[in-house]
This record gives structure tokens, C-alpha cells and sequence, in this order.
């Protein structure tokens, strides 16, 4: 039985072999993956407090955030196999423009896909017009956006602003997430709903949907 603490300690030390390592073990034990994933985030935070107090630099953050998403390539698949009934609802989700932080949001999508939503994942650093433009193409319901950075989370603020010049904010529910994204904030930009983690957001996805 692999502990928290091991499963942790793999992500803090970027060890990207031992990372894949534990997440196939993870697979073929039939572990909940949800429980491990959660392991891997706190990890992964912890590691960006070594950044902000100094005892990590730039290097060590982006080894571990490979561990990370080494182990989530293993893990996509699986949480991608889909335990809901299919909803055939469309969402259209990614990292807002100027953010590369993909590890949430890419958590989130497979998620949503395990739910049975028809997602749209546009990938990390995406222009706001190829969120709305995608939106446009698939007729989607929901607009999910993930920002980790105090300067992109404006993005998602100039996103809805799009929508309403357009006359088409109605036409989609807007989700906004990542770190520094709070309830607060979410209402003073006009978003319909924000979550703390992919669990909370699917729940409210479907919410909003009903
Ligand atoms: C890993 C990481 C990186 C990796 C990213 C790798 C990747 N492919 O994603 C690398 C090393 C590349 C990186 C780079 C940088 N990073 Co960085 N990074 C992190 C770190 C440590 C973890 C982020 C993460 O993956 N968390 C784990 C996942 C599972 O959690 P999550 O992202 O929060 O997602 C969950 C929820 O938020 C929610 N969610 C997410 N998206 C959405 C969307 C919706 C719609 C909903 C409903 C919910 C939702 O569900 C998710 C799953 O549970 C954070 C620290 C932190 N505490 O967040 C810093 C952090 C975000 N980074 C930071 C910084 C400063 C940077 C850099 C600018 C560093 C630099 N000097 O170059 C660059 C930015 C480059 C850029 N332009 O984007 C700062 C941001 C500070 C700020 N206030 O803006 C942080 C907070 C670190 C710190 N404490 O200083 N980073």
C-alpha cells in the first residue's frame, strides 16, 4: 500500500520516473484515483510555497509540475472512461490567454468527460476569441475558463465583456476556476459559478444545466 506521503513526496522531489511509477501501480490496484490525484495537488501547492518562500526556483517547480502531469497523462484516460449517463451538453474549457498553467484545468475537462459532457478542451494559453468562436461552432452550454495567475484572471472579465458585446452572454454559462479565483471576484465579473476543484465544478456544471 503506497502512502500519502510517499505519493507526495514523489511530485515535491520531481521524480518523474517514480511519479509514472506510482500512478500505474495506482491504475492496476485499482485505487480511487480521485483520492490520489488530491494527494498529487496538495503536492503540487506545496511546491509552489517553496517557490514563493524562495527555497525553490524556477527549475525545481517546473520538475515537479512535470511529475505531475506525467502521472495525469496515466491517469486522463482512465477518468476520461466515463461513469455518467451521456448529456450531450458541449463545453468549451481552457487556460486563458497569456497562462500556460494547464494541470487544473486539464483535470476538470477529464472530469466533465467522465460525466458524459462533449468537451471542448482548447488547450493553455488561449486567445478569449477562440473561447467564443469554439462556443459559436458546437452551440456549447457552458464556457469553462481556468486562470492561475493574478494578471491572466482578467482575461475571463474581458471574455464575458466579449459575450455581452456580442449580445450573446445569455446563449452560455460562464465557469470561471484556478487558485486565485474566488466567489467574490466571479460575481463582480458577471460568471455564473465558480469551483474549488474538479469534483465541485462538474457538480456545479450540472447544476447550472438543469
Ligand atoms: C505547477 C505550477 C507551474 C507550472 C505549470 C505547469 C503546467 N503545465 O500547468 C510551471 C512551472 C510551468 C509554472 C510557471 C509559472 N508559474 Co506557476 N505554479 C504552479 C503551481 C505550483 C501549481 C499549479 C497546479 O498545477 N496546481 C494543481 C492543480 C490540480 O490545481 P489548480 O490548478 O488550482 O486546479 C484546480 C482548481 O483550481 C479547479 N480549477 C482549475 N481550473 C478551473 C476552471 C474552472 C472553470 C473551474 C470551475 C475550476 C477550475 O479545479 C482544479 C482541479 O481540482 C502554482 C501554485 C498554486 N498554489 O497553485 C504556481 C503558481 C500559480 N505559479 C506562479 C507563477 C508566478 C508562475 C510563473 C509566472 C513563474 C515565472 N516566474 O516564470 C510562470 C507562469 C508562466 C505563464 N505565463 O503562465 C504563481 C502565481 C502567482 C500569482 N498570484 O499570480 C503561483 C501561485 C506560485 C506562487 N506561489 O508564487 N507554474
Amino acid at each position: 500500500m503506497v502512502s500519502n506521503s510517499e505519493y507526495k513526496e514523489v511530485i515535491v522531489q520531481g521524480n518523474i520516473p517514480k511519479a509514472k511509477e506510482l500512478a500505474q501501480k495506482a491504475v492496476t490496484d485499482k485505487l480511487d484515483i480521485n483520492k490520489v490525484i488530491d494527494a498529487f495537488s496538495e503536492a503540487i501547492r506545496e511546491v509552489g510555497d517553496l517557490f514563493e518562500e524562495g527555497e525553490y526556483f524556477l527549475p525545481e517547480l517546473m520538475r515537479s509540475a512535470e511529475a505531475m502531469k506525467a502521472a495525469m497523462e496515466i491517469f486522463t484516460p482512465i477518468l476520461a472512461e466515463g461513469k455518467g449517463q451521456r448529456s450531450f451538453t458541449r463545453v468549451v474549457i481552457g487556460t486563458i490567454e497569456g497562462d500556460i498553467h494547464d494541470i487544473g484545468k486539464t483535470i476538470v475537462a477529464s472530469m466533465l468527460s467522465a460525466e458524459g459532457f462533449e468537451v471542448y478542451d482548447l488547450g493553455a494559453d488561449v486567445p478569449i476569441t477562440d473561447f467564443v468562436d469554439k462556443a459559436i461552432e458546437v452551440d456549447a452550454q457552458l464556457i469553462c475558463i481556468s486562470a492561475l495567475l493574478t494578471t491572466t484572471m482578467m482575461g475571463s472579465k474581458r471574455l464575458i465583456d466579449l459575450l455581452i458585446e456580442k449580445g450573446i452572454r445569455d446563449k452560455f454559462k460562464v465557469l470561471v476556476g484556478g487558485a486565485p479565483v474566488t466567489k467574490k471576484w466571479t460575481e463582480e465579473i458577471g460568471a455564473d459559478g465558480t469551483a474549488e476543484n474538479a469534483i465541485s465544478a462538474v457538480k456545479l456544471a450540472k447544476k447550472l444545466i438543469e
